[in-house]
């Protein structure tokens, strides 16, 4: 499967390959979204396809149920698993006390949701998206349509108030028309250079009305499994 790769992406595919390791028979594992994520699609498919392992998956978008369901995983909604055992999935960073930046690939909302009904969450990256401090990224905040031009006005006029470096925001676009996430939302990208307290952060920015969901995962993530481009992996 991996053949002649990237450094990154052999990156990407050897973290996945771990993960994908940690999974047992009779699990019931949500899927994350982007592309280690998708790598680890790939390696479970290829161990229900050849190992015969007996899985339950729960995706975090109609891009990974897609490939799931095309690589012959059983997909079921969260509402049929109702809990999941381990829930694996991509960051865009992590930082020393394994709180994330996520929403790059626009699912963050429903990987959330999926991480917080898990017994644990893994998170899989390349080196390079472990950072000291959060918010190099920018960092995705999921809005209603519906006066999404409010909601930001609010967010710029939050930020001031807190701990950052940056404080402009962006409309993600997909083209000239807005990105729209599986829900039919918007994503607001915050370009706020360095969080200096991404949990107060966290919790302010939902109180924000129009806000649904912030890219901020703290306290969420269990472990982290890291591939480096020359093929080793570090387990934390
Ligand atoms: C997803 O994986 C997103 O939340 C995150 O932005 C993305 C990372 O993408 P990639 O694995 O392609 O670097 O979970």
């Amino acid at each position: 499967m991996s053949g002649e790769l990237s450094p990154i992406d052999k990156a990407k595919f050897v973290a996945a390959k771990r993960a994908a390791e940690m999974v047992e028979d009779g699990m019931r594992v949500g899927l994350g979204t982007g592309s280690t994520a998708a790598w680890l699609v790939r390696c479970l498919g290829q161990m229900v396809a050849e190992d015969g392992l007996n899985i339950t998956a729960v995706p975090t978008s109609a891009r990974t149920a897609g490939l799931a369901r095309e690589l012959g995983l059983k997909v079921v909604s969260l509402e049929e698993a109702k809990w999941l055992d381990m829930t694996i999935d991509g960051a865009d960073e992590f930082d020393h006390d394994l709180n994330l930046i996520k929403g790059g690939g626009g699912a963050h909302l429903q990987e959330k949701i999926v991480a917080t009904a898990s017994d644990q969450m893994v998170v899989i990256a390349d080196a390079g998206k472990r950072v000291d401090t959060l918010g190099a990224f920018p960092l995705p905040v999921e809005v209603l349509a519906f006066g999404w031009q409010a909601s930001q006005a609010l967010l710029e006029e939050t930020l001031v108030s807190m701990d950052v470096l940056g404080r402009t925001t962006t409309l993600r676009m997909n083209g000239a028309q807005p990105y729209v996430t599986d829900e039919g939302n918007y994503i607001l990208d915050l370009h706020l250079k360095r969080i200096g307290n991404a949990r107060q952060l966290a919790l302010v920015l939902n109180q924000i009305p129009g806000v649904i969901e912030n890219g901020l995962f703290i306290d969420i993530c269990d472990r982290v499994v890291i591939g480096h481009g020359d093929g080793t992996v570090i387990v934390r």
